[in-house]
């Protein structure tokens, strides 16, 4: 069975490899965020791919949707034949015909039925992109739509793969049953609570998936580059001088270190990019004195990495400390035994056994001067991350139950 690319790897990591043909995959996004530029990753995408993409655009003119597509970085003009355009905006802000179909009035939703059935049969196994559902819905009203709903899910079903936006202006239940009639239906959502959490998507149905997923993923978006998967704050803790500025550093694409004679005062920055990925690395200096400041990043923090010295185990029951600080904020938290490259490394399984954690923590075997390790345990971290039950809600839930949430927002507003 093939499967049908979002445009966004990550996304189709978490989806099985993506969605499977004839499948209805549905946004649903809360109010406010730039939600079509999911849409526009998947049309890219399968024009990439060759294939034709009937898009019914109803919120902006096409020649607009192709400028947004250009600012995101997607570059449609090579594949102009094959974008087709159902153009149910024009009519309605009185522009006449810009596009091979037009739609007279959005209104009728006989008219919109006919139009994307007539679309759908001659383009013969397009993908179909619904770049509004909830305009459309406004356009005909509740009634028809519910009453007709089964219509449009035929002609959907024709398509090779669907994919319609839902914006969540409140709904009827009604609706809100016709919407979960999706295949696969993925929540848009940014985070109130954990401000530095920013933008989440979780998905909410995927049937074709054997094991219901857990968890999410965290992103932002940029102009160029569309939805870029992105943890904001990962911490990187650890005893003195075990190795967390070289982690950072060696991590990083860019990153800043504020040292005094070789030891770290105050926080080191980097910023991780990787298996489709980017994040933002916190390090704390190792001093019990900044034990402080090591608590509150946990608390605001996705996930977090210790470092400890190999070479040097008279290290570990500070190390053990920390690790018990970080873990009370309940983020995931990754043990790198570092400079494996040393001469007396304690391997990792022993440092393992050494700190007596059990299989909730990984201690993962590094070198902090090698960048492949280093993104080996950034790797692991963040799997961890995204798979954690209910990522990212029980994070707010969390920070919410303990009342964190103040100091967090203190905390981001103060950066
Ligand atoms: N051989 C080897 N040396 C390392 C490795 N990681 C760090 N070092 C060295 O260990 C020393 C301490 O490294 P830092 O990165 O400054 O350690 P830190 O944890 O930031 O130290 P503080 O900020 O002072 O707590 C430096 O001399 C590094 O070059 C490693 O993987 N292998
Ligand atoms: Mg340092």
């Amino acid at each position: 069975m093939p499967l049908f690319g979002t445009g966004i790897a990550k996304l189709d990591e978490l989806l099985g490899g993506g969605v499977p043909e004839n499948s209805i995959l549905a946004y649903s996004s809360a109010v406010g965020l730039e939600s079509d530029v999911f849409l526009l990753h998947m049309i890219y995408e399968q024009l990439g791919r060759g294939r034709t993409c009937i898009v019914y655009s109803n919120v902006k003119s096409p020649s607009s949707l192709i400028s947004d597509m250009k600012d995101y970085g997607f570059d449609v003009g090579g594949y102009q034949n094959n974008l087709v355009f159902i153009d149910a905006y024009s009519s309605l802000m009185g522009f006449g015909k810009s596009a091979e179909y037009t739609v007279k009035n959005p209104s009728d939703f006989m008219e919109v039925l006919s139009m994307l059935e007539e679309a759908v049969d001659k383009e013969k196994k397009p993908a179909l992109f619904i770049a509004s559902m909830n305009t459309m819905l406004d356009s005909v009203g509740e009634e028809a739509f519910v009453g007709k709903y089964y219509q449009l899910s035929r002609i959907m079903k024709k398509a090779a793969i669907t994919s319609a936006l839902y914006v969540e202006w409140g709904y009827s239940p009604e609706v809100s049953r016709r919407i979960t009639q999706a295949d696969c239906l993925i929540l848009l959502r940014s985070s109130e609570i954990r401000l530095a959490l920013g933008h989440y998507l979780k998905i909410q149905k995927a049937g074709w998936l054997k094991k219901k997923k857990d968890g999410g993923m965290t992103y932002r978006v940029a102009k160029p580059g569309g939805v870029i998967p992105y943890i904001p704050k990962l911490l990187v803790s650890g005893p003195y001088e075990a190795g967390k500025s070289t982690f950072v550093r060696t991590a990083s694409s860019k990153s800043v270190s504020v040292d005094r004679f070789g030891t770290t005062i105050a926080l080191d920055h980097g910023h991780y990019e990787g298996a489709g990925m980017s994040a933002e690395l916190f390090g704390t200096p190792g001093q019990p004195r900044f034990d402080p400041l090591l608590v509150r990043i946990a608390g605001s923090a996705l996930g977090a990495i210790i470092v400890v010295d190999s070479t040097m185990p008279e290290t570990f029951e500070r190390a053990k400390q920390m690790i018990k600080m970080v873990r009370s904020a309940g983020s995931p938290i990754v043990v790198a035994a570092n400079k494996q490259d040393s001469k007396g490394a304690m391997k990792a399984e022993d440092v393992a056994d050494a700190l007596g954690l059990g299989e909730a923590v990984p201690v993962v075997a590094c070198s902090a001067i090698d960048k492949k390790s280093t993104n080996r345990v950034i790797e692991i971290l963040i799997k961890m991350v995204l798979s954690a039950p209910g990522f990212p809600e029980t994070a707010d839930e969390t920070a919410c139950a303990e009342g964190k949430s103040t100091d967090k927002q203190q905390e981001v507003a103060s950066r």
